[in-house]
């Protein structure tokens, strides 16, 4: 048997010339004239035959070693740019580098023109990418299943300080050189349509669903390169298409475009990436395409199971789906659906392999977030599969009146049909009676999901509801962003640390040797100048690297509580123009996040944000200290850059509203102080670096639960607090907006008169606070420099490869494939 070596053979003659085929026979460019985008592109192409062929490669070692695959099933997969990453994943950077150099380009360059395949919303469907990665390290056997969209995230960019959306054509006129088609995996799925019965040959009752629509699942590969192992995984997405031929009768009556109208109609099922993050909106299109998804991905994995010569009736054994978020759920009565119209189970035999299959992450508990849908939009759109989450209910109730007999209350709330004006389905409940184990992302989240919202699920299936702590991969999140710091560490504790985090730990031993601690800084200097010059460049505003840069970069959400970070920035503002006595380091507020674009609030805060960004940093009574900006379009090439460039990482949430948050871990990585509440992941990070090396402040959640309860009011911290009421009452007149202070008005109103749904005002004094000593802390390089090495050092845990072993030992129960 040949043996895989560590990294991919190369020959670099080759290599150039399948990029020049490439460039003419692919994208139809002369060598002399093409430009760095098709160069790219033509280098994209040249690399994705090699990941190609170990994608192929790959699956046929699956099925030999007949091992349980997870399938991961997200509506959202947030990758970011591939090209350099999974350079770095063949162990090919070097010697591409030096390939395109010899082809007259440069690699960075070539590099740059790749646009960010924008297919999620945040944290979520980025964790769904850093989990990706991570199962392809440890060559876990797995497939993501997700859409392609046509349109990702939209883009964003602001008009006089308001956030503006256009759409985001993310592959471009060219298409997107990683992806490959695979006709062979195409799907059909139904829609609409009813549901009847009939005996078959030997008396049974069945169900069957006559659809009246039918849709054409197009599969796309996106190879998953594993960290120099040579293993490839395919992250599947389903295009949505109508079947040719379309409507024949029409077509041949004469109506040309009449026939083409279901083409037309199927063409918006993946069309656009809804932009919501943490609010459900109960859009047929949103249903239509959870389904649609569900549907080709159940199909698929059926399909794949079969083909390797398996019963229908062991799949369990070979396969787990991970839902990410109850955005999937559709998927459990779609696999009931088959299992017992198609492939004739009976009720008890289908639902021992679905209760064995399916597992479910919960990542909010932010009410506006959970999932429901209405019974008759269900009904209309999938008659059978309402039919079954019926049955499933029912079965579910009878367990339930077993526990607590007679107790109706119970029944009400764990009940997956929620009765009122019209009944609605609660996926979250389907997902918790219907999978063998659900989790929340951090410990004090998965407390919180038994405590709060769902104790009485957690005492009828003890032991179903779990924690695992989510994580970000060490790859793109410190090697490939953080080149420097990543020679820095390789230097002193070797080069296994990308793919064994935990030894990161090493490193704490020189946080207090002053020439490590020189050349730590010398590297953040170097980081916060590329941003620096990033900035100058894009937005013309000149940044002193001096200054303390603090970033929040995140989505914009009242409970990630932007709006706080703003009220600290006034009360700087106030203090600088008002108390002689004041003195604070230079510091740059930055920030980049988009709001929903029906999110008003969120875009009065981006737009007030905006607005005190170009008042101040063109305040000469203000000596330079304060700088504000909002940076645009944050994406994952923007993250990659503003990172490494953090001294401060703002993670600000109420207790008990962020989930878990990953970008507190991606900055604490890359040396930043994090100031935070205790609140989602910051608890565990806290715990990891130790208190003397993070900003706690702010209400417990217990605190905020006690504090509303007792009745809060705003105006109590508003007529107490002469700073909080100065900074509130800077956003009252006119101070940095002659024309149109709605934005600002809106604002203040929701915190004084709206009743300051996240408790902006009850926490403001104890982050100003917290934000003084790291004025005076900072000061003192020699200490801060300390704390920051430690931060990297003492983070291990946060690598996603841990949480993909926690999924595997506790959830999915994997092996790895035979080296
Ligand atoms: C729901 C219904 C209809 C349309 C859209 C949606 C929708 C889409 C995206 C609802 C929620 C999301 C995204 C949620 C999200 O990103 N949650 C974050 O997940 C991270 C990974 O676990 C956590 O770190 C964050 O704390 C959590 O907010």
């Amino acid at each position: 048997m040949k043996k895989r070596g560590q990294t991919q053979q190369f020959d670099k003659a080759s290599f150039k010339a399948s990029v020049k085929k490439h460039l003419v026979t692919t994208y139809a460019q002369n060598i002399e004239t093409a430009s760095d985008k098709h160069w790219y592109l033509a280098v994209g192409k040249a690399l994705a035959e090699i990941s190609t062929g170990n994608l192929l490669e790959t699956e046929k070692r699956i099925a030999n070693a007949q091992t349980r695959s997870v399938n991961y099933f997200s509506l959202e997969f947030l990758i970011g740019r591939l090209t350099g990453n999974n350079l770095i994943s063949l162990g090919l950077y070097e010697q591409i580098s030096e390939a395109v150099t010899e082809l007259g380009f440069q690699l960075t360059d070539l590099l740059e023109q790749e646009r960010d395949p924008a297919l999620g919303n945040g944290g979520l469907g980025r964790l769904a990418a850093c989990f990706m990665d991570s199962l392809a390290a440890q060559e876990f056997p797995s497939v993501g299943y997700g859409l392609h969209y046509q349109y990702g995230l939209f883009q964003q960019s602001f008009l006089n300080g308001h956030q503006i959306e256009f759409p985001d054509a993310w592959r471009e006129a060219e298409g997107y050189p990683w992806e490959v088609q695979r006709p062979e995996l195409n799907q059909f799925v139904g829609l609409y349509g009813d549901v009847s019965s009939y005996t078959d040959d030997e008396g049974q009752q069945h169900r069957r669903w006559n659809p009246a629509v039918t849709l054409q699942g197009i599969a796309w590969d996106l190879p998953i390169i594993g960290y120099q192992n040579q293993s490839v995984f395919p992250l599947r997405l389903w295009e949505c298409r109508a079947p040719v031929p379309f409507n024949l009768a029409k077509f041949n009556d004469g109506d040309y475009v009449g026939a083409q109208q279901t083409q037309i109609a199927a063409g918006n099922v993946t069309k656009i990436l809804y932009p919501n993050d943490n609010h459900d909106q109960g859009k047929v299109l949103r249903l239509t395409q959870q389904y649609f998804h569900c549907a080709c991905s159940i199909a698929d994995i059926i399909c794949r199971h079969l083909k390797n010569g398996h019963e229908i009736n062991s799949l369990s054994k070979f396969e787990a789906i991970q839902l990410n978020d109850t955005h999937p759920t559709i998927a459990i009565p779609e696999l009931m659906r088959v299992l017992l119209d198609d492939h004739q189970l009976s009720w008890d035999d289908a639902w021992a392999i679905v209760s064995k299959i399916f597992a479910y992450t919960n990542h909010t508990l932010l009410p506006e977030a959970l999932e429901t849908w209405s019974e008759a939009l269900i009904g209309e759109l999938l008659p059978r599969h309402l039919e079954i989450i019926f049955e499933i209910n029912h079965r579910l109730m009878v367990q339930v009146e077993a526990k607590w007999p007679g107790n109706n209350e119970i029944k009400r709330k764990l009940s997956i049909i929620a009765e009122g004006q019209s009944r609605m389905v609660r996926m979250a409940n389907l997902c918790v009676a219907s999978t063998y184990a659900v989790n929340g992302v951090a410990a004090l989240h998965s407390e919180l999901v038994k405590r709060d919202l769902f104790p009485e699920f957690d005492e009828l299936f003890p032991g179903r509801l779990q924690n695992v702590t989510n994580g970000i991969t060490p790859r793109r999140w410190l090697k490939y962003c953080n080149p420097q710091l990543s020679a820095l560490i390789s230097e002193k504790i070797g080069t296994e640390w990308p793919a064994h985090l935990e030894q990161l730990e090493a490193i704490a031993q020189f946080a207090t040797n002053t020439q490590f601690q020189q050349r730590f800084a010398e590297i953040k200097k170097q980081n916060k100048q590329r941003f620096a010059d990033w900035v100058a460049e894009n937005l013309d505003i000149e940044l002193d690297t001096n200054a303390i840069f603090d970033v929040q970069i995140k989505r914009l959400h009242e409970y990630k509580r932007q709006h706080l970070n703003l009220l600290h920035i006034l009360s700087l503002y106030h203090r600088l123009l008002n108390d002689p006595t004041f003195d604070m380091h230079p510091r740059v507020f930055i920030f980049a996040a988009k709001a929903a674009p029906g999110y008003a609030l969120a875009k009065d805060i981006i737009y007030a944000i905006n607005k005190v960004a170009d008042k101040v940093n063109n305040d000469p009574r203000l000596n330079g200290k304060l700088k504000v900006v909002f940076v645009p379009d944050y994406r994952v090439s923007l993250a990659e850059i503003i990172i490494p460039a953090a001294d401060v990482s703002e993670q600000i949430s109420t207790a008990g509203k962020e989930a878990s948050g990953t970008g507190n871990m991606k900055l604490a990585l890359n040396g930043a102080l994090t100031i935070g509440t205790m609140d989602g992941a910051n608890v565990e990070i806290r715990e990891e670096v130790g208190d003397d090396n993070i900003f706690i402040f702010g209400l417990l959640v217990d605190d905020v639960e006690k504090l509303k309860s007792e009745g809060y009011n705003p105006h109590t911290y508003y007529e107490q607090d002469s700073l909080l009421k100065a900074s509130i009452d800077l956003l009252d007149n006119n101070e940095f907006d002659a024309t149109d202070c709605a934005a600002f008005s809106n604002i203040r109103h929701n915190l004084l008169e709206g009743g300051d749904p996240y408790l902006v005002l009850a926490d403001f004094a104890d982050y100003v606070n917290a934000h003084n000593c790291i004025d005076a802390e900072y000061r003192d390089q020699t200490q801060w420099v300390k704390k920051t090495i430690l931060n990297t050092a003492l983070v291990g845990k946060f690598s996603s490869d841990r949480s993909i072993r926690d999924y595997v030992n506790n959830i999915w129960h994997l092996t790895a494939l035979p080296k």
